[in-house]
């Protein structure tokens, strides 16, 4: 392979840098190059004349314009991406000959798109939805593309069914409503009619659904896929990603609050930590199968509704992804991007998985209309760092001059030449399983259990995990206007557990189950449960700090020391941008108002003492701050005279710290305060591992909080 381009993490950077436009940007041109000397008005006959067709500026702009859209994905259309850089932790020689897998020192460039699947390119980020977390390898022996999910498995077994389960959760065709939500009639009623859609909608129902951070979620390759190594044996592989930082969710209050507030949430999540430099990292995991073990379990490995349980087929963490660029121009690039299943280098294959079978032919055929033609491998983004030689030729777009006469093989006025590689030459071989059997519209029995997983993922749950779930079915039915289809529904959780199925019915006005079903159970994974997650850092998490005239600076600069020490990010909130004074004359300068901003895009809330809480407690705004971050369960410090403030909100059943100045460090239900100055470092540590719990649940049973 000594004719591979060197690839490393730059590689990709390089070959994007040459395509920039003019570097000077001094004039403005027309795409032919010629300088524009007017560009306010266009060319008329006398100054109240009409336009004249002559004015081939005028015109090449409004054409340009008039055609700038083009489709957007039809599942997916919202999306948002990130340059970075993979590298392997030891050889995986053994398992596959990959060539990016081999040599823990390269760094193979990546890029990277998370999206939401239902709503079009403009909605909202915080949406209940599955994510997508497409990652492209530039490797040197081609690109290759895992195109997952943050949910390890899938609606439906069987890629025939894709249009119709697309259909059903979309807006519905007559009015377009709802936008970005399953909350819908037309989607019940498919769930309630396709039992195999049942355990991911465990999944989909779940917290996994509302993710704080893309940086916070896990990502899945779903399908069953094969590793050959270089001696030709196979193996299965499913793929995982794992975020260093934990897998961590909003509440469902809070999203639906933010997607007002903050539609693009996700996107400046990712965007800013790349510019602060908090890069996200995902470590890359792989359950590896013997082709010997393919039938002992009692489910289908090739059933893209089922997870491979962790328990039963370990996971080995080979690798990790850093993201650490963001793009340059959002539609050259994350828009632009093109992923497919298909796109595997030697080393990696595929099963038959049908649920894969079918990606392989639905992403380039979608692609082709989407970047209208089939030379969209060319665009910057597509192109692989692996150089391209082939008979393909012309098309809608084309950029690459073929030189030469010969577009065929075989030839003799080229020498043979681009000819195939042998396998030891980089040529990518096709698994060569044996298949053998009638032409068939049927699956393996297997496939037909549909609830056994779903209960293992509804038993595994902590307790307000399992109560999240049922309240997210509350309000998905809740929205659907059929009695019949809630029934039905209701009926099929029934299946899952008998208790939920009660507890879905009480909320939404339909009978409990005729017969209740089974429930309980003792079979546990516990990495499906987010409590087990990883909860040591407050790494990159965002902390608002209030103030108002007449706080004690010297409390402020202390947290915040700790914060920045602990890599978490303080913001000054106030009524008015600007700066605001502290007791002792010092200033600081206001990031954000009230009005442009809410508790809601923050992970904690900070109060430090000094008289500016007598001012504090008069602001609806900043009452509302707190018992809103407690709505949500959010971690609240408050140290002195900040207690206060949290007396004043609508926080209730919560210990605070009394008047006492010599008092200790409450720490309750992740609301730390104190009045003693001296426990300031105690109250910094607790403070740091409430953030680092990330939510704190038990508040939950407090419903009386408004906000
Ligand atoms: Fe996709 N999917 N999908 N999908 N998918 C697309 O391709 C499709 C499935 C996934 O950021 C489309 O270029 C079928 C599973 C992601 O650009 C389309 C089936 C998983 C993205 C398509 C599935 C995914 C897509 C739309 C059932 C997780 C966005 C635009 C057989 C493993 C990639 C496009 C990006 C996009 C088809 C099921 C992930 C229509 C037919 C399972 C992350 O081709």
């Amino acid at each position: 392979m000594s004719d591979r381009r060197t690839i490393d993490e730059n590689s990709k950077q390089d070959q994007l840098d040459e395509v920039r436009e003019d570097p000077e940007r001094e004039f403005l041109t027309t795409n032919q190059g010629v300088r524009v000397s007017h560009t306010d008005n266009s060319l008329k006959a006398g100054v109240r004349g009409p336009t004249l067709l002559e004015d081939f500026h005028f015109r090449e702009k409004l054409t340009h314009f008039d055609h700038e859209r083009i489709p957007e994905r039809v599942v997916h259309a919202r999306g948002s991406g990130a340059h970075g850089y993979f590298q392997v932790y030891e050889p995986m020689t053994e398992y596959t000959r990959a060539a990016f897998l081999q040599d823990p020192g390269k760094k193979t460039p990546v890029f990277v798109r998370f999206s939401t699947v239902v709503g079009f390119r403009g909605s909202a980020d915080t949406v209940r939805d599955v994510r997508g977390f497409a990652t492209k390898f530039y490797t040197e022996e081609g690109n290759y593309d895992l195109v997952g999910n943050n949910i390890p498995v899938f609606f439906i077994v069987d890629a025939i069914k894709f249009p119709d389960l697309v259909h059903s959760i979309k807006p519905e065709q007559h009015h377009q409503m709802p936008q970005a939500s399953a909350a819908h009639d037309t989607f019940w009623d498919f769930v309630g009619n396709l039992p195999e859609v049942t355990h991911m909608m465990m999944w989909l129902l779940s917290d996994r659904a509302l993710p704080r951070s893309f940086r916070m979620m896990e990502g899945f390759g779903v399908n069953t896929f094969r590793f050959v190594n270089a001696q030709g044996k196979g193996r299965f592989v499913k793929f995982h990603w794992r975020p260093l930082l934990g897998v961590h969710s909003l509440t469902w209050d809070e999203t639906q609050k933010i997607a007002g507030k903050d539609p693009d949430f996700n996107r400046r999540d990712l965007w800013e930590a790349i510019e602060m430099g908090d890069y996200p990292e995902f470590e890359l995991g792989v359950q590896l199968l013997e082709e010997e073990d393919e039938h002992k379990f009692d489910f289908d490995i090739l059933d893209a509704t089922k997870i491979w349980p962790e328990e039963d087929v370990p996971i080995r963490w080979i690798g990790k992804m850093t993201l650490n660029r963001n793009p340059e121009n959002f539609f050259a690039e994350t828009e632009q991007v093109a992923f497919c299943p298909a796109n595997v280098v030697p080393g990696i294959d595929f099963s038959n998985d049908p649920l894969l079978q079918g990606r392989l032919f639905s992403y380039l055929d979608t692609q082709l209309i989407r970047l209208g033609g089939p030379n969209f491998h060319e665009i910057p983004i597509n192109r692989p760092v692996a150089p391209i030689s082939n008979n393909q030729r012309e098309g809608y777009h084309r950029t690459t001059i073929n030189r030469g006469e010969i577009s065929y093989f075989p030839n003799a006025l080229g020498d043979n030449k681009p000819r195939p590689a042998a396998v030891d030459e980089g040529g990518y071989e096709h698994y060569m399983e044996k298949v053998e059997g009638q032409k068939i519209r049927n699956r393996s029995d297997k496939f037909n259990d549909h609830f056994s997983q779903a209960r293992l993922f509804w038993n595994s749950m902590s307790d307000p995990e399992k109560e999240h779930i049922i309240k997210a079915l509350h309000f998905e039915l809740g929205k659907v206007m059929d009695p019949e289809i809630r029934k039905r529904v209701v009926e099929l959780f029934n299946n899952v557990d008998g208790d939920m199925a009660v507890r879905v019915a009480d909320g939404i006005g339909v009978p409990p189950p005729a017969q209740k079903g089974p429930t309980g159970g003792t079979k546990k994974s516990p990495n499906l449960s987010q409590e087990n997650t990883v909860k040591d850092t407050i790494k990159s998490r965002k902390v608002a700090v209030l103030l108002a005239e007449g706080y004690n600076h010297d409390e402020v600069m202390q947290v915040k020391e700790a914060l920045k020490n602990g890599g978490a990010k303080a913001q000054i909130i106030s009524q008015h941008l600007g700066m605001v004074k502290a007791a002792d004359g010092q200033e600081m300068e206001v990031d954000k108002s009230y009005i442009t901003t809410g508790s809601i895009v923050f992970d904690a809330v900070y109060i430090p003492g000094g008289q500016h809480v007598d001012t504090l407690k008069q602001q609806g705004y900043a009452l509302h701050f707190v018992s809103e971050a407690y709505k949500h369960c959010k971690p609240i410090a408050a140290n002195g005279e900040g207690c206060m403030l949290l007396e004043a909100s609508s926080i209730t059943g919560v210990k605070i710290a009394g008047a006492d100045p010599n008092g200790p460090v409450v720490a309750d239900m992740g609301v730390v305060t104190t009045r003693n100055t001296g426990k300031m470092d105690e109250f910094k540590q607790e403070f740091t591992f409430a953030i680092a719990r990330h939510r704190h649940w038990d508040r939950e049973k407090k419903e009386q909080v408004p906000a």
